[in-house]
């Protein structure tokens, strides 16, 4: 049976309002990303031409970082202006009026006297200042190094972008932690282990000597949000990448995203000595093997002298790693370290392991793995941590081991691709999903400490970190819908400021992406900030968790029993009988409340005092538990997956009514992507509740709808050839 059979329709043809008397702005196909540069509004424009008037390097050797800086400052101007951006010659003296004033303290030793706070900049940062030098009023874009320069350009362009008076800038800005990922699961044969917008924008047959235009704007993309790093494969990584050809072809990316300061990591398959090398073991105490992994590296710095380093799945869902040989994560990720130390070169070590044979509660399994291991770790090895506990969910708890580990350093790996979240079909904004971790307080080593104040440096000397597993493809929007390009914008904003606001951020976006009209951004906003909270609704309320079907992860499954693992059962993590819902993890049960910290151990513990958004996660409870609005958790199961659905076709209404404010072509896309959405909200939510009503018996509270159809026509729903799992 199709699934197009199955769905029904949105159930309301949305009536099409008069487009405004303004004119329809010009088509747009979301190639430019937030790097538009549309004319600006003419108050804007007449203030900020007022504002500068030439463009001034304080002298210095003209970087290839530099000239980024210098094109991408023209580029902008010539479009938010629609004039040429006169650039002025270097010159130590004290800069004209009006100018814009790039320098670093080594080119222009002035700066140093100006009482500014450098230091905390870093070599990374910049500030941005508007000032009187010798009564002559400039704008100042100042940094330690050329990088800082180039994100102080891009920062200036956001300011000017998203409303800020260029006449009174005073931002310094330094990024809390040292790599910023972006982490690709592209195949070498230009599949996306879970992507949703098309092929691999890595064209590795033609590299390394060709080289797509893509790769510099991918670039640019990168550095206008702070980001720093990218992987460039899947962590299922496949042995070949570390052979010769295809390190010249990372060597070709390195070179195109040097000048941007994105340096370049891979994943690496944790058995390559075997492998690639031709050794009988991986085991990582074999001398042989050592010294494989030593001349391998050798050999990727003399191609690439700025590589950052691997990223490592191990023993994890098939994967080899050093337990293969008896041998500790530590033991494993220490081996490959030492390799990578002599170079300055950072092992990223996934914590993401659960085992089939292992009874325990999947979501302990990660902490009981890893924190006896606490303090085993070299001194260039990150742990990468999922945000969640078990996968990457519409909603997790935070991962009890932020925190937890308190010697060693822990990276937080975030999803900006959607598995869980409706692919690249569905609007649902993560700036929300991630604030929500990053907010979170561990109570380690004391309240107050946040998830986000946890990944800055605590250890003295220790690489820090963030990750997103990227949602970006060849797909003409680079993420497979415009709106998708908000979620690889706010992670790499919130990786470079981790206590940023998602709200904040949200506007930031719209207003580059789409316009700076209060009648456009606002409505924008706030579908933004609703549309997490609504998958999270028609999905897995309440705390569910992993009701997805299989493999393809594509839509609902939550009557899933028969997989060989028993954790990769939706029945599994629902637990489901006549009785009740939930997963029992308060001490009654799996106690993994005792994962955490004291107070939220306590708090988590009880039904009674866990918030109601993570109750079925952390307890069992009656279909007929008092859930803190007064109804029973079936009346209010019901209710939120109501809510989800109401709330998608509320985004629908809203984006209909900025037709005509937005060009035809991004405003039609996004109408048919929230039309899909809200029929897929739809078949969720009437699974769910088909299924469940299955297993309790219970009637439909009164006034609330019947599901379109049996429970049988969603349990026979197939896809073929979903995307993102290799056919
Ligand atoms: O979310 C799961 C995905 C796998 C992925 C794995 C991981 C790369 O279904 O496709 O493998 O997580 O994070 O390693």
């Amino acid at each position: 049976m199709s699934s197009q059979r199955v769905l029904p329709g949105p159930r309301q043809r949305l009536r099409t309002p008069p487009p405004p008397a303004a004119a329809t702005p010009p088509d747009e196909d979301g190639h430019a990303l937030w790097l538009r540069y549309p004319l600006l509004p003419d108050a804007a424009r007449r203030a900020l031409l007022k504002q500068v008037r030439s463009l001034l390097f304080m002298p210095g050797r003209s970087t290839p970082t530099r000239q980024a800086a210098q094109a991408e400052l023209q580029r902008a101007w010539q479009g938010l202006t629609g004039r040429a951006l006169k650039l002025s010659a270097p010159t130590a003296a004290t800069p004209p009026s009006g100018a814009l004033v790039l320098a670093t303290p080594r080119a222009w030793p002035v700066l140093k006297t100006l009482g500014l706070p450098l230091a905390a900049l870093g070599t990374e940062g910049y500030l941005l200042r508007t000032l009187l030098l010798a009564r002559r009023k400039v704008t100042l874009i100042a940094a330690n190094t050329d990088i800082g320069l180039l994100h102080g350009a891009f920062a200036w362009l956001r300011a000017l972008q998203t409303g800020a008076d260029p006449a009174s800038l005073d931002q310094p800005s330094a990024p809390a932690v040292r790599w910023r990922m972006l982490n690709h699961w592209d195949n070498l044969d230009r599949t996306v282990e879970r992507g949703y917008a098309g092929q691999s924008i890595w064209d590795w047959w033609k590299l390394p000597n060709i080289l797509d235009a893509r790769y510099t704007d991918y670039a640019r993309a990168c550095a206008s949000l702070g980001l720093n790093g990218v992987s460039l494969n899947n962590v299922n990584a496949r042995a070949e990448i570390l052979s010769a050809d295809w390190i010249a072809k990372a060597a070709a990316l390195a070179g195109v995203f040097r000048p941007y300061g994105l340096r370049v990591f891979l994943s690496v398959r944790f058995s390559s000595p075997r492998e690639l090398g031709g050794l009988d073991t991986a085991d990582p105490l074999d001398e042989r093997v050592r010294q494989w992994w030593a001349a391998k590296v050798d050999e990727v710095y003399r191609a690439i002298p700025d590589f950052g380093g691997f990223l490592v799945k191990a023993n994890s869902e098939g994967q080899p790693g050093p337990q293969d040989y008896g041998r500790s994560h530590a033991e494993g990720a220490n081996t490959l370290a030492a390799a990578l130390a002599p170079h300055g070169g950072v092992l990223m070590w996934r914590a993401f392991v659960y085992a089939a044979e292992n009874p325990q509660d999947r979501a302990m399994q990660a902490y009981d793995e890893f924190m006896p291991l606490d303090g085993q770790f070299a001194a260039n090895v990150i742990v990468q941590v999922k945000n969640g506990a078990i996968d990457f969910q519409p909603r997790e708890p935070f991962h009890p081991l932020f925190g937890a580990m308190q010697h060693t350093p822990l990276m937080a790996e975030f999803m900006v691709t959607k598995e869980y979240m409706g692919f690249s079909t569905h609007l649902a904004y993560q700036g929300s999903l991630y604030a929500e971790t990053l907010a979170s307080d561990t109570h380690r080593p004391c309240s107050g400490t946040t998830v986000a104040q946890s990944l800055c440096a605590r250890l003295p000397g220790r690489p820090t970190g963030i990750a997103g597993v990227a949602n970006i493809g060849s797909d003409r929007t680079w993420c497979g819908a415009h709106f998708e390009q908000a979620n690889w914008y706010a992670y790499g904003r919130l990786a470079w400021s981790p206590e940023g606001s998602p709200q904040a951020l949200a506007e930031e976006w719209t207003r580059q992406t789409f316009s700076q009209d209060a009648a456009v951004v606002k409505p924008i906003v706030a579908m933004l900030m609703a549309s997490r909270e609504a998958v999270v609704n028609y999905m897995t309320p309440l705390g569910l968790h992993h009701q997805m079907a299989t493999g393809h992860h594509h839509g609902p499954g939550p009557w899933i029993s028969d997989l060989k693992r028993p954790e990769w059962n939706p029945t599994y993590y629902h637990q489901a009988d006549r009785d009740g819902i939930g997963f029992d993890r308060s001490a009654r049960g799996s106690n993994a409340v005792g994962q955490y910290a004291a107070p939220l151990a306590t708090a988590w513990g009880a039904a009674a005092s866990t918030p109601d958004e993570l109750l079925l996660w952390f307890h069992h409870v009656p279909w007929g538990h008092r859930m803190h609005t007064g109804r029973t958790l079936w009346h209010e199961l019901i209710t939120r997956y109501d809510a989800g659905v109401t709330s998608v076709a509320g985004m629908r209404r809203s984006w209909q009514r900025l037709r005509g404010r937005i060009d035809v072509r991004r405003h039609a896309e996004v109408a048919s992507h929230l039309a899909q959405q809200e029929r897929e909200a739809v078949w969720w939510r009437d699974a769910c509740i088909a299924y469940f009503q299955s297993i309790n018996g219970l009637a439909l509270p009164a006034g609330a709808r019947k599901p379109a159809r049996p429970l049988a026509e969603y349990q026979a729903v197939r896809f073929s050839f979903a995307p993102g799992c290799g056919g």
